[in-house]
C-alpha cells in the first residue's frame, strides 16, 4: 500500500528559518560530502532561489562534485574558505550531523546563526534553526513545502533541481520513502517544467565500461544467505581492472534488484586500506541500526559505513552473523503493518 505522508513544518521553526534567511545578505550553503543527488540538488534549488531574493550565495563543497551533475546550475562553488570571507548565515541541507560537513565543519560552526534543512531520522541537532521532517523522500521534496510555504515561484530550474534530488533519493520512485505526497510533487515540478527524462537520463544512463566491469566483480563475488546478499571489491581487482571511479550506490542496487535479497550489503575495499560499506533493504529490515553498530549510519533503507578498519573477510562474515542473530529486532514496524 502506498503510503500517505501528511508533511507539517513547524510553524515557529518555519518562520524562524524564513526571517532569518531573508533579513541576511551573504549566505553560505553546505551539504554533506560525496554529495548525491538530493544534495546538490537542494544545494542548487536554494542558491537560485536565493540569488533571485538578491542574496549574495557562497556554496562550499569540499571536492568537485560527479560529472554527472553538470546539468545543475550551481554557481559560485567554493572549495576552500582563503579569504576568511564570514557570512550573516551558514545553511546546511541534508546534512544528519557535524562531522559530515567534512572539512568545512569550522566555517559553519563558528557561525552564530546556523540553520539545517534535513529529512535525516538518525541525526545530531547541530544548528540554531533546524527544519527537519524524516516522513519525507528527500530534502528536495521538504523544500518543495517550505518553498511553497514562502510564496516562491517555482522556475523551471528550481523545478529541475527539486526533481533531480527526488529522483535520487528515491531511486527512481522505488523505495518506499515514496509516498502519495512525493508523487503531488512530482506532478507540481514536472506543471513547473521540471524534465524528467532528461533527469532520469543524465543520472542513470550514464555507465562507462570500468562501470560495467565493476558489475561484473560485484555478480562474481556475489554471496545469498537467505534473504541477505553480499558482495565485495577488492582493491587488488580494482586495480587490475583499472576502475578509477566506482559508482557504489549503481552496484549496490544491482544486488538489491535480486528477487530473493531483502537485504544487500557491499563491501569496498580502499586504497588505504580501510573498507566502505553500503547496505539496502528492499522490505521490512532497518538497514541504518547494523551500520549504527559497526560505526556507520544512515536511514532504514539505505545506509553505510566508511573508513572501516579491520579486514574485510573478516567484517563481511560479521556483519551476516549480526544480521542473522538479529533478524527478528531489524524489522520496521511500519512496513509490517502496511504490508
Ligand atoms: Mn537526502
Amino acid at each position: 500500500m502506498m503510503k500517505t505522508t501528511k508533511v507539517k513544518i513547524n510553524k515557529k521553526d518555519y518562520l524562524l528559518l524564513k526571517n532569518k534567511l531573508l533579513s541576511s545578505k551573504t549566505v553560505a550553503l553546505f551539504t554533506h560530502i560525496s554529495p548525491d543527488a538530493d544534495a546538490l540538488g537542494s544545494i542548487s534549488a536554494l542558491s537560485e532561489m536565493l540569488i533571485k531574493n538578491n542574496k549574495e550565495v557562497v556554496i562550499f563543497l569540499e571536492n568537485p562534485y560527479q560529472q554527472t551533475f553538470n546539468f545543475l546550475p550551481l554557481k559560485n562553488i567554493q572549495f576552500n574558505n582563503k579569504k576568511n570571507k564570514t557570512f550573516d548565515i551558514v545553511v546546511a541541507v541534508d546534512v544528519a550531523n557535524p562531522s559530515l560537513l567534512g572539512k568545512f565543519q569550522d566555517v559553519y560552526m563558528s557561525n552564530s546563526n546556523k540553520l539545517v534543512i534535513d529529512h535525516h531520522s538518525k541525526r545530531i541537532k547541530f544548528a540554531d534553526v533546524e527544519i527537519v521532517e524524516e516522513n519525507v523522500s528527500s530534502t528536495c521534496e521538504l523544500l518543495y513545502y517550505f518553498f511553497k510555504k514562502l510564496n516562491v515561484g517555482i522556475t523551471k530550474t528550481i523545478a529541475n533541481s527539486l526533481l533531480t534530488g527526488i529522483i535520487g533519493d528515491t531511486g527512481r520512485f522505488l523505495h518506499a520513502s515514496t509516498t502519495t505526497s512525493t508523487l503531488k510533487v512530482v506532478i507540481q515540478l514536472m506543471d513547473s517544467g521540471a524534465d524528467l527524462n532528461l533527469i532520469n537520463s543524465k543520472l542513470y544512463k550514464n555507465l562507462t565500461l570500468e562501470n560495467l566491469k565493476a558489475q561484473k566483480l560485484v555478480i562474481e563475488n556475489l554471496e545469498l544467505n537467505g534473504v541477505i546478499g553480499v558482495s565485495f571489491l577488492k582493491i587488488q581487482d580494482i586495480k587490475i581492472n583499472k576502475i578509477s571511479h566506482i559508482q557504489s550506490a549503481e552496484l549496490i542496487n544491482l544486488i538489491a534488484s535480486l528477487s530473493s535479497v531483502e537485504i544487500a550489503i557491499l563491501l569496498i575495499e580502499q586504497a588505504d586500506g580501510t573498507i566502505n560499506v553500503s547496505f539496502r533493504s528492499t522490505t521490512r529490515y532497518d538497514v541504518s541500526k547494523v551500520a549504527d553498530k559497526f560505526g556507520g549510519g544512515g536511514h532504514k533503507q539505505a545506509s553505510g559505513i566508511k573508513k572501516f578498519k579491520g579486514n574485510l573477510d573478516n567484517l563481511k562474515k560479521d556483519l551476516i552473523n549480526y544480521i542473522l542473530d538479529n533478524l527478528g529486532e531489524l524489522k520496521i514496524n511500519d512496513y509490517i503493518n502496511n504490508r
